[in-house]
């Protein structure tokens, strides 16, 4: 049975590799970072965030604003859509490069909500 197990494991990632060709080759850390994203108006706080290549990132998102808004990333993660008051986790993977986020909601990407991550080595 644990044979069955890791051999469908193996499967799996096989397939999550072929399906992300486009991403740069990276050695994976095993370490992760955890960052908290808050909201002040139309930005965020920070709105660069650094992580060492290789590290997966989780950022808590916080919505400390006061409006909808979410969290997209370069690579196609995004959060969901939360409300003033909520706060949401978002496991964005392993960093490889720098990467931009932004607000998909609305215009808020225009007004200014949107930053960077900062692969650093
Ligand atoms: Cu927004």
């Amino acid at each position: 049975m644990k044979r069955l197990l890791s051999g469908a494991a193996v499967v799996l990632s096989i397939a999550a590799v072929t399906a992300c060709s486009s991403e740069p080759d990276v050695t994976p850390t095993g370490e992760t970072t955890t960052v908290t994203v808050q909201v002040n108006g139309m930005h965020y706080t920070p709105s660069e965030i650094e992580v060492q290549v290789g590290d997966e990132l989780v950022v808590e998102f916080e919505n400390t604003g006061t409006d909808l808004h979410d969290m997209a990333f370069g690579n196609g993660e995004t959060s969901e859509r939360i409300n003033p008051g909520q706060t949401t986790a978002i496991e964005v993977g392993v960093v490889g490069e720098d990467m931009e986020f932004w607000c998909s909601v609305s215009n808020h990407r225009e007004m200014g909500m949107e930053g960077t991550i900062v692969a650093t080595s």
